[in-house]
Order: structure tokens, then C-alpha cells, then sequence
């Protein structure tokens, strides 16, 4: 028997209802102190005891943050960053790049979730980090639109319209319909992938092996590609029509538009885009609205160069497509008002023209002329000249070539980016790109000589010595993969960096390669283009940033760098532009693939529900690619316009050897082999069928 006051068992008396009642803390912390010593060793050890039990077992059933624990003091913030990112729990913080991974085997890329995999599956393109295997892609295939919305962000769900897959995965079938960008059901053979064709069927059928048992011949229904670009332009201009119609632009998201010369700038950029795609209706009310409500008489500043290639070169070239005299018209009265521009000193323009008072100054920020501005203008007015028989549109614009032939401070033929009005003279020498301020200077070098029929030999001579330049001076390759790329000059010093602007080139060189210019511009533009399509490939959303640095180290992990301030995208043609020219002199058919994974990653990030497209902040974040409410009117005059033109079968759409594009993408026609009068499609109307002409 134990006495009661040896208190050597476990008991645990509660208090008298004083002791419960509360009077004040310190009260109550001395009365449970009091009563703890009350207890005995043994009382005091059982209950440590339990408590020490009931936290362990409380700990052990929390497996995930134990686990978090025992790892914790052996991982780097970067590897905490690094597993995130594998699995797509959020956005990559700035500065830090993922691992690079080169996939050698097609196979190990159905483990890769698709919106890291281009559509079209090619070996040795780097990718980011395979994930857990717990990752499987969806067995549905087609543009990024009609996949499941996995993916997709709350602007773009907001769209009631949007064509979305079949839920059948609900009950439990695999998924092979889906409804297709125009309604249409697409049926996909369980096991087998879409196959992208052009307008006629450019993949074919499985290769036979030979010896091999004979492969069951399998149905595919192709992804017209040149479908998804009509579709793609119907959406833009869907967009347009109903927040910025007869306006300059078209701020998506916002649903209404912005002005920047207020003369329905995205509406003419896209004329000649409606009728080479034959989009009847569209381009009928484009040309009512050209003819009713457009008015160059209005006291309004616009910059040279830019209302050049797209209001006059766009008026001009669909004139020549449409034969009809109202484009032609409002082309001359619209360059007869850029002309006080040349009223200088020196002959170099001023940068901006008050097209209603008849005025023209520099930009309000320098005293300067932007040096491709001065020297792109040359196809727009040579060619009004040309057709009104008025020469002194052509003399104002060679009278800025002549002078700019001859000019100190060039350096190998490369051009310095700014110039004087006053003075004629470069300034701020000493640094040299092939981007932004100099870029289509080079191109409008060759593309003249090959509009006056190659007969104007300053100009071959300035463009060959010109890539000579680039080659010496400019050419870098990187680490680890050998991509090349145009770097900058500065003051003798190379910064390895591009402008996306840049990736004109290739196709401009190519361009050069087949007029009878040295081979070896051929293999730097297939070398280009390489780079210009994994600026795309290596990004999340399988967008170019604006701006891309490029790795020149032998310890760099992966060739590309992108800085938080140039991660955005402006819906830029200049690569569609290029692989259009390298699929037309090469028929190789991955010029294409690229252009479809270019197009699909539009439609993926950039696509507006309720219509258009918008330019991005981030093309390094596919969850919040940060759109930025604006769709630039070079989307519908350039980049859908270029993809169109890669798609097509027909090769003597916009013959390349009649034509030359200006740099917004106007055609506009070369010298003896298109008399004015003798226009290919003139005044057939756009439902004619441009393929057979
Ligand atoms: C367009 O206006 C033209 O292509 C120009 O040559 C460069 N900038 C835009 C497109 O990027």
C-alpha cells in the first residue's frame, strides 16, 4: 500500500475552481510551477517522457517536412530554385538558368512535358531539365490551342470562343478529336502524330525498311499549316475590327487602340498581306475604309522611315497586286507630303515630317538621324518615281546613297548609327551593330541593287564589303555548341549580344547567294539561322527575346543568356522572315518545321481570346508571360504575311526573282522584269487563284 502522501504514482489532479479561474498571469504561472514541484521524480520523468513521445510521433507523420528538413542544410537556394523549376512550380527568378540538356535520342523526348518541346521533335536541340518522370505528356497532339489548358493563363481563358479538345478523357477514352482552328473535326489515329504538310502534303509516309515486315499503312490527317496562318490572321484582324478599326494599332487586352501617326497604320501594313492570303471580304473593307475615311491631310508628325515602309511602301505594293489606281493615288500624295523632310542642309533627312503642315525637324531627343532610317526609303521612293514618271522622289533618297557611299568613319563597310542632318556627317563613331539603327541599311544595299536589275555597282560593291565587315569584325561563335552570331562593336570591343532584328540576315544573304553572290554567304546563313531558330527553341514559351546574350566561355553550361530588361517579345518577323527565303532557295523542309513552332508558340502565349495577338514581357515565364497589350501592325503587314508565304507550295507566289520585299514586307517589283503595266495578278480580284498564275 502506498500512503497517500508519498505521491511516488502518477496522478494528475486538476485544480480547485480558484485555481482555474483566471486572476493575472503571474498568479497562474507560479500555481502550475508549484504544483510541477509537488510532483515526484518519477511523475515529472513519465510525463517528459509521453511529451517527448507525442512530439516524435506528431514529427514522423509529417513525412514531407521532415523531408524538407534533413535536406535543407545541404541544398543551395540555386538547387531549391532548380527543383521548382523542374516542376513547373514557378517562374525562373532572374538571373538564373536552368541546366541545359541535349536530347540525342527522339525517344527521351516523350518523357518532356510539351510546352518545353518544340512540335516538331529533333535531335541535339537543347531543352531544359527533363522532369519527374510522374510528368507524362497528354496524348493529344495539333496546335497548342486545341491542347488541353494545362497551360494556358487567365487572360487567355477568359475567351468563350476558343475551339477547346473533347473532355472524353473524363470517360476515360483517349482523346484523338479535337476541333480544329476553323471548326473543323480533326481526327487523329490513336499511336500516331500529326503530320504538318504545306498546302499540298510535304511529310510523307513512313520510310520502308528494307527486309523489314511491310509497315500498316497509317492515316493521318494533316495540320494544314497554311490554314492555321489564315486562321491566325482572322484572329488578329478580328481583334483589330472591333477595338481599333481605322486606328493605328490594336491593344488587345484593353480591347480598344493606340495611336502613333493616326492613320490606320496596322489596317494599310496589312492590305497587301489580305490579298496575297485571298481574304476577300477583309481586304473589300480595308480598301472602302482606304477610300472613305483615309486622309493625309492632317497636321500630324510621323517619322520618315517608319510611315515609309509601312503606309507608302504598303500603298505601293498593293497597288501593284491589285492593279486598282485608288492605292496608287493616295501613295502619291502621301509621299509628295514626306518630302520637306529632305529640305536640309545636308540632304540627310530629318527624322519627322508634319505631313499637314509641310515641316520636318530631328527627333526631339537628339539633333541626329538615325542612320537605317536615312538609308531605308530608297525601294518606296524610287519605285513612286517610277510609276508617276516624277523623278525627285528618287534623286531625294540616292542623294542620301551617294553620300553615305562616299562618308568618313565607316569601318569595313560597316556603318555607325547615328548621322547628322545638318552636317551630313556620321556621329557617335566607334560603335557598330547589325541591329537596332543599322540594321536594314545593309539590307536595302543588296535588295536595290537587285530592284534596279543589278545594275548599280556602288551598291553590290558597299553590301559585299559590308559582310565582309561583319565577318572580320562582328562573327563570334559560342560555348559549349559553335552557334554563331553578330556580336557588337564598341570602341574595338566585341559585346556578345544580338537584337532579334538581326535575324533578317540570313535571309537577306541568302537572298544575296542566290542573285550570284559568293557561296559563303550561303553558309553563314545557314549558320544563322540556326542560331536565329534556338533563340526561339531554347525559351520557355519557344519565343525570341528582343535581345539575346550569347556565351563565349569554354565553362558555359548552356550558349544562351537572356537579361531580365530584353526578355520581351513584339511579335518580330524578322526569323519567320528568314526561314521563308532559306525554305524557298533550299526546300529544306525544317525551315518550315521552325516556322510551325514559331506560329504555335504564338498562338500558345500571345493569342488574345477575345482577338489578337499581344506583345509579351516575358518569354522566359510560359506561365505569366506578362502580356503587354499591344499588337504591332508588322505582325499582320510581316510576320503572318512571311509565314504564309513559308507555307505555300507556290513558289511564284511573290516570285523572289521579280520581286523584292521591302523591309516592312511590301513587294514591290524589280526593275525590267515587271513592267508597271504588266503586273502579275493585276486586276483579278483576290478570289482568283493566285497558285495557278
Ligand atoms: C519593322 O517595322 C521592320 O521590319 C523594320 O525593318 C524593323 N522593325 C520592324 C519589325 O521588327
Amino acid at each position: 500500500m502506498y500512503s497517500p502522501q508519498r505521491k511516488d504514482f502518477v496522478s494528475l489532479t486538476l485544480g480547485d475552481q480558484h485555481s482555474l479561474s483566471y486572476t493575472n498571469g503571474k498568479h497562474h504561472k507560479l500555481s502550475c510551477w508549484r504544483k510541477w514541484k509537488q510532483l515526484s521524480r518519477l511523475q515529472r520523468s513519465l510525463i517528459l517522457f509521453l511529451l517527448a513521445f507525442l512530439f516524435i510521433c506528431g514529427i514522423l507523420s509529417y513525412p514531407s517536412l521532415t523531408e524538407q528538413w534533413r535536406g535543407f542544410s545541404d541544398r543551395s537556394i540555386k538547387e531549391d530554385w532548380e527543383e521548382m523549376d523542374n516542376r513547373g512550380l514557378r517562374p525562373i527568378p532572374p538571373g538564373f538558368v536552368p541546366k541545359q540538356l541535349v536530347v540525342p535520342l527522339p525517344e527521351v523526348i516523350e518523357d518532356i512535358p510539351p510546352e518545353l518541346l518544340p512540335e516538331t521533335q529533333r535531335p541535339s536541340v537543347p531543352i531544359l531539365p527533363k522532369p519527374p518522370a510522374m510528368r507524362k505528356p497528354p496524348s493529344k497532339r495539333g496546335p497548342p490551342a486545341l491542347q488541353k489548358r494545362g497551360n494556358v493563363t487567365n487572360w487567355q481563358l477568359k475567351d468563350k470562343e476558343e475551339p477547346v479538345a473533347k473532355k472524353d478523357e473524363e470517360e476515360g477514352k483517349e482523346v484523338n478529336t479535337v476541333i480544329s482552328w476553323r471548326g473543323a473535326m480533326i481526327e487523329a489515329e490513336q499511336g500516331t502524330e500529326l503530320q504538318p504538310t504545306g498546302r499540298g502534303k510535304e511529310a510523307g509516309t513512313p520510310a520502308d525498311s528494307e527486309g523489314a515486315a511491310p509497315l500498316k499503312p497509317v492515316t493521318v490527317k494533316p495540320v494544314d499549316r497554311v490554314e492555321a496562318v489564315l486562321e491566325a490572321f482572322r484572329h488578329a484582324w478580328k481583334g483589330y475590327k472591333a477595338f481599333a478599326w481605322g486606328h493605328d494599332e490594336l491593344k488587345p487586352i484593353s480591347k480598344t487602340h493606340g495611336e502613333w501617326f493616326g492613320l490606320g497604320l496596322t489596317l494599310i501594313d496589312a492590305l497587301d498581306t489580305m490579298w496575297i492570303m485571298g481574304l476577300k471580304d477583309e481586304f473589300e473593307e480595308a480598301r472602302k475604309w482606304v477610300e472613305t475615311e483615309l486622309s493625309f491631310s492632317k497636321n500630324v508628325d510621323v517619322n520618315l522611315f517608319e510611315s515609309t515602309i509601312r503606309i507608302l511602301g504598303g500603298l505601293l505594293s498593293t497597288y501593284h497586286l491589285t492593279g486598282d489606281t485608288l492605292f496608287l493615288d493616295k501613295a502619291k500624295d502621301f509621299g509628295s507630303r514626306l518630302m520637306p523632310a529632305f529640305k536640309t542642309p545636308s540632304k540627310i533627312p530629318f527624322s519627322d515630317v508634319n505631313i499637314g503642315k509641310g515641316t520636318a525637324h530631328p527627333p526631339r531627343w537628339t539633333t541626329d538621324s538615325t542612320v537605317a532610317e536615312v538609308t531605308s526609303i530608297q525601294l518606296e521612293f524610287r519605285e513612286l518615281s517610277r510609276l508617276t514618271h516624277d523623278p525627285q522622289y528618287q534623286k531625294a533618297v540616292e542623294d542620301v546613297t551617294r553620300q553615305v557611299h562616299t562618308l568618313e568613319g565607316k569601318h569595313d563597310g560597316l556603318v555607325p548609327m547615328f548621322i547628322n542632318a545638318s552636317s551630313g556627317k556620321f556621329t557617335r563613331k566607334g560603335a557598330f551593330t547589325l541591329g537596332a539603327r543599322a540594321d536594314s541599311y545593309y539590307e536595302y544595299l543588296l535588295k536595290q541593287w537587285l530592284q534596279g536589275g543589278k545594275k548599280e555597282t556602288e551598291l553590290l560593291e558597299d553590301y559585299l564589303q559590308a559582310i565582309e565587315g561583319v565577318k572580320k569584325n562582328l562573327l563570334r561563335q559560342t560555348s559549349p555548341s559553335k552557334l554563331t552570331f553578330v556580336g557588337e562593336l564598341s570602341n574595338g570591343r566585341i559585346n556578345p549580344k544580338m537584337d532579334h532584328l538581326v535575324c533578317f540576315l540570313p535571309g537577306t544573304l541568302a537572298l544575296g547567294a542566290h542573285n550570284g553572290l559568293p557561296l559563303d554567304h550561303m553558309d553563314l546563313a545557314l549558320q544563322l539561322m540556326e542560331t536565329c531558330h534556338q533563340m526561339y527553341a531554347q525559351m520557355e514559351t519557344g519565343l525570341s527575346p528582343e535581345i539575346t546574350h550569347f556565351n563565349l566561355q569554354y565553362h558555359n553550361e548552356r550558349d544562351i543568356d537572356v537579361k531580365p530588361a530584353d526578355r520581351h517579345n513584339v511579335l518580330r518577323p524578322e526569323t519567320v522572315e528568314s526561314l521563308f527565303y532559306m525554305y524557298r532557295f533550299t526546300k529544306d523542309s525544317k525551315y518550315r518545321d521552325w516556322g510551325w513552332d514559331i506560329l504555335q508558340s504564338f498562338n500558345k502565349h500571345t493569342r488574345v481570346p477575345s482577338g489578337g495577338y499581344t506583345s509579351i514581357g516575358n518569354v522566359r515565364d510560359p506561365v505569366n508571360p506578362a502580356p503587354r497589350d499591344k499588337m504591332e501592325s508588322f505582325f499582320l503587314g510581316e510576320t503572318l504575311k512571311y509565314l504564309f508565304l513559308l507555307f505555300s507550295d507556290d513558289n511564284e507566289l511573290i516570285s523572289l526573282d521579280k520581286y523584292v520585299f521591302n523591309t516592312e514586307a511590301h513587294p514591290l517589283p524589280i526593275y525590267g522584269l515587271l513592267h508597271p503595266d504588266e503586273r502579275d495578278w493585276a486586276h483579278d480580284g483576290p478570289d482568283v487563284d493566285l497558285k495557278k498564275k
